[in-house]
Parts: structure tokens; sequence; C-alpha cells
């Protein structure tokens, strides 16, 4: 079995030549086994300052025996921070599906340079909540269960050489209930993340610097068009990432903290301190899911806020 998935970067290992991970500052001539080769679940958010603290949370919170304050980013930090806490990376991927197809892209070429097998990849995110009354409020943790576009679809799509493509969206099921498993006292459920290509008109704001051209009675008929279709949450990378780790082969959960209910506004008010507690619950829950794949006991009281 070829080691890569991309036959042209095959043909350029087997040339002997180095594969560039531009954006991560690594390349294939690095020692790159002995640094990621026993690496087993891939976490990722948009921010570096979150991918940092989610490192520290791991090594304070999984029993590894490695000092927090020990941690230093891996390869360079100018797009993107990567961390390493045992066989886990906490990755940052910036904002958006095209920032993110590049840490896609490059963090498994550096996975399959390392030699790595039955790694997984999991985001956790911020993302508006599409709650009607008395069914959720703001800060109910969503897994994904599938992607959807902004056109409400099911599919990602994806140009390449002036044609489109269309890639299926699910996330894997088995993962998205093993997360959910461990929600406990987390307000955590299941449903359907729309990615949006940007945070204001794209997720049918009214709030943008321009004159959005619709209006709020519009804005509400399509955020109930797209609750009708099961979306709980909008962000900005699920379909690139469902779609690309189902043309990979690797298992994904998509684990997004709800910041406000966008049926009842657009701008997210809640209080800084707010903000985090509800960006720990999603993180709560993901640590939760790997102390249990990890084998280690999982208090499904603690932590959570
Ligand atoms: C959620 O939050 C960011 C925008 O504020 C974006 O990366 C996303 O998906
Ligand atoms: N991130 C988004 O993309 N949308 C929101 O409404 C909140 C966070």
């Amino acid at each position: 079995m070829s080691e890569h998935r991309n036959p042209y970067i095959q043909e350029l290992v087997d040339d002997g030549k180095k594969d560039y991970l531009y954006h991560l500052g690594l390349d294939s001539g690095m020692d790159l086994p002995a640094m990621f080769g026993d690496v087993k679940f891939v976490c990722m958010g948009g921010s570096a300052k979150r991918a940092e603290s989610f490192a520290k949370r791991l090594a304070a919170d999984l029993d590894l025996g490695i000092d927090p304050e020990s941690l230093k980013p891996i390869g360079k930090t100018e797009r993107g921070s990567l961390f390493k806490v045992g066989p886990i990376l906490s990755l940052s991927h910036g904002m958006g599906m095209p920032s993110m197809s590049i840490f896609l892209h490059e963090v498994t070429k550096m996975l399959e340079h390392a030699g790595a097998t039955d790694y997984r990849y999991i985001r956790i995110g911020t993302s508006g909540g599409v709650f009607r009354p008395d069914d959720e409020k703001a800060g109910t943790v969503i897994v994904a269960e599938q992607a959807i576009n902004e056109e409400l679809q099911p599919i990602h799509k994806k140009v390449k050489l002036g044609k489109v493509h269309y890639y299926e969206t699910w996330f894997d099921e088995e993962m998205a209930a093993e997360v959910l498993s461990v929600r406990g006292d987390i307000r955590a459920q299941i449903g359907k993340t729309m990615g949006a290509n940007d945070f204001y008109e794209g997720q049918g704001r009214l709030d943008g610097a321009l004159d959005p051209e619709y209006t709020e009675e519009d804005k509400l008929e399509y955020l109930n068009k797209a609750y009708d279709v099961g979306v709980r949450n909008i962000e900005m990378e699920a379909p690139e990432l469902a779609a690309f780790c189902n043309r990979a082969g690797i298992p994904a959960a998509l684990v997004c903290a709800t910041l406000l209910n966008r049926l009842e506004g657009d701008q997210v008010t809640s209080t800084p301190e707010q903000l985090a507690e509800f960006s720990e619950n999603a993180q709560t829950l993901v640590v939760r899911y790997l102390r249990k794949k990890l084998n280690l006991s999982v208090d499904l009281e603690a932590d959570a806020i």
C-alpha cells in the first residue's frame, strides 16, 4: 500500500525529493516519524491562542506526565500554531474554508510522512445556534452529524480547474455518538452544522458594513428553512472539513459551542467570561472523549461550567 493518498506526493517522495509543508514551516526532510509517528488525534480550532490553551489543558488533564508550561509550538507560527501532547495534536486552522483546507492538506501529508496510522480529526469550534423557543439556548454544544452548505444543501462544492465537483458531507456517526455519550452535565446535542463562506451576509446577518439587500423577514425565513433541514448551528468550516475527511477516509467530528441564538439576533453580546465558558464546554466534551479513547477514567461532572 502506498504511504500517500496523492500519487504525485508518492512520486515526489520516491524520487527522493522533499515535500515542503509551507504553512506549517516543516518539511519531509525532518525526522517527522520521530516527531509525529505516534499521533492518533488531531484537535483543531480557528484561533492560535485556543490551540495553545487547549494543548495546555490536555497536558493538565490527561495524566501523560507532560508539564503544560513546557509546551512550545512546533514549526512556524505566522499562519497557525501546532502543539503536540502525547498522541494528540492541537492545531489552529484560521477562519474559513480556504484557510482550513490548507492546514488539512499539510497536517495530513505531515502525518503520512510520519507514518502515523489510524488517526482522527476533531474540530472544536464556535458557532451561532439556530434554536427555536424552548428548544435550546446559547451555550449548547452541537456535535455535527452532517455539514450543510450556505445553499442549504448537504454537499460541498469544490472548484478544480474551473469545474465544480460535489463531495459528501457526513461526519463519522460513531464518533459523534461517542462524543455525545460523555456529555454528562454539559448541554449538548447532535445536529447539522451549516458552514458559510462569510460571517456576515453569508450567515444572513443584518449587521455587516454594507446594506445587505435583504430584510429581517427574509433573514428569518432563511434561518427557519435552515432549521427545517436540521441545521442547529452555523460556522465557517464544516463542509470543507467533512468533505476532506470523507475523501481522505479519516474519521472526523465537529464539536461547536454556540455563542448566541441566531433566531434571536446577530450580535455576539455575551460577556468575555460567558464566551469563554461556552468554548470551554465544547473543549470539556472533547477532553472527556479523548480520556475515554485513551482508556482513562471519565468523570461526567468534572469541569463542566
Ligand atoms: C467560527 O468562528 C469564526 C468566526 O467568528 C469562524 O472560524 C467560525 O467557523
Ligand atoms: N462563529 C460564526 O461563524 N458564526 C457565529 O454566529 C458565531 C461564531
